[in-house]
C-alpha cells in the first residue's frame, strides 16, 4: 500500500474490519477450533448424518444464506476507491466544506454500473452506465448519484417502475437480457415521447462506452447551491474524465460479451493495479435564481440538459481512483447509495424526478441489506462520527450505552443535542412554494424534441451512422410492426432523414408527417471533440520468435514511456526469441488474444511454420482495420499490410525510420480511431 492510501481516513477505518485467514487456524463462527472440515458426522462410516453436527449445520447454513436480492437497478457494477481535490474555493456558490477548502483531501468510493443487466450480465450491452460516488466528507456522506448521459427517460419518478418493467427482459419469458431491444422496450418509448432525447443517447455510442475511465458523468437532476449567505443556484454536476470520452463500436460491444463479458471490470481493476489512477474532474454549471427561466426549457425537466455553450462548466476538483476493493461483496455490493445524502451548501429542487429518487434509494437498501441499519457496513459508515436515538432492527452493531433513546429529554442533558445552522447543522433551503393540490405536468415540460434534435445536430458523421445503425438493430429486433412503425413516427419529429433510413432498414413505412426546425447544435455532445490521448491504451504486439530484437526493444520502450500498455501475443505464451539476445515474454497465444480486446496493433513477425496461427493474424488484422484502429508494422509485419491491401490507408502506420514510427503510431493511437480510413 502506498502512503498515498494510507493517510486517507476512510481506509483507516475500513482498516479494522479487514480480517486476512492466511496462515490462522480454522474455526467455527463461535470461534471453536475446527478439527475436521471435509467430513461430516455420521453414525458408522455409510451411515445417516448427525443432527448433531453443528459445524456442518452451520457452514451449510451460512452458505445456503450467502445471496442478498440485486439491486432492483444497476445491479451489475464495479467499484474503487479514491480521493478528491478541490482546486478552487467554491464559496461564493456553496458551503460546502468539500468545495470550499482546497486542503482537504476527500476519500470517495465509487460504483460504475450498467442499468438494465443482472448482476452476472455482461459489461459492454448497449445501456446507461451509472456512476456513482460517495464523498466520506468530515460534515457527513455526500453521495454523487450519477448516469454516464445527462438525462433521464421520464419527467416524474412516479414512471419510474413502467421504464424499468419496460426495459427490463419481458416478464412472461425472461427475454433478453440485459438488452433494450425487444418489444416492451420500444412499445413504452413510441407511447411516452418524453424519453426521445434520452433515446437518442442510449442509441449513440455514449451506451458503449470504450472503458469506466473514459466516459463522463452527470448528475442528470437539478440540484442547488447554498452559500454562507444563504444565496442558492441552480446546480448541474459534471464528471469529465482526463482521458476523454470514447466509446466501443457496436460490432466490439457485441463480440466482447462472448470474448470477455467482464471487459470493463477487468480494464477499471488492471488500470489500477498498473499505478494508471483514473482521473475525473469535478465541474459545476451553475444557474442564478433569477434566470431560471431565462432557457428554452424547464431546469426542473430531466430530460433536458444546459448546453454548454450556453453555461459553461467551471472545474471545481478532480477525482483520482488509486486503490481497487478488498473484498466485492462487502463493498461494492453492500455500498449504499442516496441522493438525499448531503452536507450543508448542496441541496435539492423540485424536479420531479429528483424527489421521487429521494424517497426510492433508502427504500431499497431496505429489503436489499435487510434492514434499517445499512449505515453501520464497514463501506457505508461516515468517517465523521454519528448520534441520534434510533435503536435497534436487524444487524444493529452500535452498542449504544445510557438509557435515554429519546428527545427531549433531561436525564442526557437533552442530548443528542441538534445543532444551529450556523454551527454546521442541515438547513433546507427556505424556498417559497405554492400552488394547489394537483395531478398535472408543467406546460414548460412539454416539448419532448427539441433537444433531441440538438443533439443529432451535433453529432459527427460516424456518430449519426452508429445511431441510424443502432436504431436499426433494436427496432428490426422488435416483433410488432405497428410498434416498429409507431417509432419512426415518433423519431420523424427528430429527424425526417433518421426516419426515413430507419424505416427502410426495419421494412415499415416511411414516416408522412414530422421532420424539425431546429438547428441548434451543442458542439461538446460530440465525443469528436473531446480530449484525444494514447495514455492507458492497450496495443497487441503480434510476435515470433526471430524478430528484430534491438529494434522491437526499443519501439516498446518508447511506448511505455508513452503511457501505452503493449501486450505480446505469439504462437505459445512464454518465451518469444529475437536477434541480439532480446527476449519478450508472451502472455497471450492466439486462443486467449481477439482484436476487440486492443485498442491498436503492432505486427513485428508471423511464424515461419504454424499457418493456423498465420490465418488467426490476419483474421485479427483484418478485424483491427475495420474498426478502424491503428495498425503499425516494420520489417516482415509489413508484408501482413501488404497482403490485406492495408498500406498507406489513414492511421497504419509503416514508417522505416524507427522513432518516426514509434511516434507517429502514438499520435495514431491517441486519435482513438480513424472514422476517414
Ligand atoms: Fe437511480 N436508483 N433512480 N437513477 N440510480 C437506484 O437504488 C431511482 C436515476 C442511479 O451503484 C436504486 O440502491 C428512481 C437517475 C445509479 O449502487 C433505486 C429514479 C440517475 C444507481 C433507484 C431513478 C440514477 C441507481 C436501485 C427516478 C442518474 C446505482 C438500487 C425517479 C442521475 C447506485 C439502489 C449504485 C440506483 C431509483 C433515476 C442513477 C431503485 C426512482 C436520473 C448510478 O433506488
Amino acid at each position: 500500500m502506498t502512503d498515498k492510501q494510507k493517510d486517507n481516513e476512510k481506509d483507516e477505518q475500513l482498516e479494522s474490519f479487514r480480517v486476512n485467514d492466511k496462515g490462522k487456524y480454522m474455526t467455527t463462527n463461535q470461534g471453536l477450533k475446527v478439527s475436521e472440515d471435509e467430513l461430516s458426522l455420521t453414525a458408522g462410516v455409510r451411515g445417516p448424518t448427525l443432527m448433531e453436527d453443528f459445524h456442518f449445520r452451520e457452514k451449510l447454513t451460512h452458505f445456503d444464506n450467502e445471496r442478498i436480492p440485486e439491486r432492483v437497478v444497476h445491479a451489475r457494477g464495479f467499484a474503487a476507491h479514491g480521493e478528491f481535490e478541490l482546486y478552487q474555493d467554491m464559496s461564493r456558490y456553496t458551503k460546502a466544506k468539500i468545495f470550499t477548502d482546497t486542503s482537504i483531501k476527500t476519500p470517495v468510493f465509487v460504483r460504475f454500473s450498467t442499468v438494465n443487466g443482472a448482476r452476472g450480465s455482461g459489461d459492454t450491452a448497449r445501456d446507461a452506465r451509472g456512476f456513482a460516488t460517495k464523498f466520506y466528507t468530515e460534515q457527513g456522506n455526500y453521495d454523487l448519484v450519477a448516469n454516464n448521459i445527462p438525462v433521464f427517460f421520464i419527467q416524474d419518478g412516479i414512471k419510474f417502475p413502467d421504464v424499468v418493467h419496460a426495459f427490463k427482459p419481458e416478464p412472461h419469458n425472461d427475454i433478453p437480457q440485459a438488452s433494450t431491444a425487444h418489444d416492451n422496450f420500444w412499445d413504452f418509448v413510441a407511447n411516452n415521447p418524453e424519453n426521445a432525447h434520452m433515446v437518442m443517447w442510449i442509441m449513440s455510442d455514449r451506451a458503449i462506452p470504450r472503458s469506466f475511465r473514459m466516459m463522463e458523468g452527470f448528475g442528470v437532476n437539478t440540484f442547488r447551491f447554498v452559500n454562507a449567505t444563504g444565496e442558492a443556484f441552480f446546480v448541474k454536476f459534471h464528471w469529465k474524465p482526463k482521458l476523454g470520452a470514447h466509446s466501443l463500436t457496436w460490432e466490439e460491444a457485441q463480440k466482447l460479451m462472448g470474448v470477455d463479458p467482464d471487459f470493463h471490470r477487468n480494464d477499471l481493476w488492471n488500470a489500477i493495479e498498473r499505478g494508471d489512477y483514473p482521473e475525473f474532474e469535478l465541474g459545476v454549471q451553475i444557474v442564478n435564481e433569477k434566470d431560471e427561466f431565462t432557457f428554452d426549457f424547464d431546469l426542473l425537466d430531466a430530460t433536458k440538459l444546459i448546453p454548454e455553450e450556453e453555461v459553461p462548466v467551471i472545474i471545481m476538483g478532480k477525482m483520482t481512483l488509486t486503490k481497487n476493493v478488498d473484498n466485492f461483496f462487502a463493498e461494492t455490493e453492500q455500498v449504499a447509495f442516496h441522493p438525499g445524502n448531503v452536507v450543508p451548501g448542496i441541496d435539492f429542487t423540485n424536479d420531479p424526478l429528483l424527489q421521487a429518487r429521494l424517497f426510492s434509494y433508502i427504500d431499497t437498501q431496505l429489503i436489499r441489506l435487510g434492514g434499517p441499519n445499512f449505515h453501520e457496513i464497514p463501506i457505508n459508515r461516515p468517517i465523521c462520527p454519528f448520534y441520534n436515538n434510533q435503536r435497534e432492527g436487524y444487524h444493529r452493531m452500535t452498542i449504544n450505552v445510557g438509557r435515554v433513546n429519546y428527545h427531549r429529554n433531561s436525564l442526557a442533558g437533552n442530548t443528542p443535542a441538534p445543532v444551529p445552522p450556523e454551527e454546521g447543522g442541515y438547513k433546507h433551503y427556505e424556498e417559497k412554494v405554492e400552488g394547489r393540490t394537483i395531478r398535472a405536468r408543467s406546460k414548460s415540460f412539454t416539448d419532448f424534441f427539441s433537444q433531441a434534435t440538438m443533439f443529432w445536430n451535433s453529432m459527427s458523421g460516424p456518430e449519426r451512422k452508429h445511431i441510424i445503425d443502432a436504431f436499426s438493430f433494436e427496432l428490426g429486433k422488435v416483433k410488432n410492426k405497428s410498434v416498429r412503425q409507431q417509432n419512426v413516427d415518433l423519431f420523424a419529429n427528430v429527424d425526417l432523414e433518421l426516419a426515413e433510413t430507419i424505416a427502410r432498414n426495419i421494412g415499415v413505412s416511411p414516416p408522412t408527417s414530422g421532420g424539425s426546425t431546429v438547428t441548434k447544435s451543442s458542439p461538446a455532445l460530440s465525443q469528436l471533440n473531446m480530449p484525444m490521448s494514447a495514455k492507458t491504451r492497450k496495443v497487441a504486439i503480434i510476435v515470433s520468435d526471430g524478430f528484430n530484437g534491438p529494434l522491437v526493444k526499443s519501439v516498446l520502450d518508447y511506448w511505455k514511456s508513452k503511457g501505452l500498455v503493449p501486450e505480446i501475443i505469439s504462437e505459445d505464451q512464454g518465451k518469444v526469441q529475437g536477434t541480439k539476445n532480446v527476449q519478450l515474454e508472451a502472455t497471450q497465444n492466439v486462443y486467449t488474444a481477439d482484436s476487440v480486446l486492443y485498442d491498436a496493433v503492432y505486427m513485428v513477425r508471423g511464424s515461419s511454420d504454424d499457418m493456423a496461427f498465420n490465418q488467426k493474424i490476419a483474421n485479427f488484422l483484418d478485424e483491427a482495420f475495420r474498426h478502424k484502429k491503428t495498425i503499425g508494422a516494420t520489417g516482415q509485419g509489413v508484408q501482413w499490410l501488404n497482403v490485406n491491401n492495408f498500406i498507406n490507408k489513414p492511421g497504419v502506420i509503416t514508417d522505416e525510420n524507427i522513432p518516426n514510427f514509434a511516434n507517429r503510431f502514438v499520435e495514431a493511437v491517441a486519435q482513438h480511431r480513424h472514422w476517414d480510413r
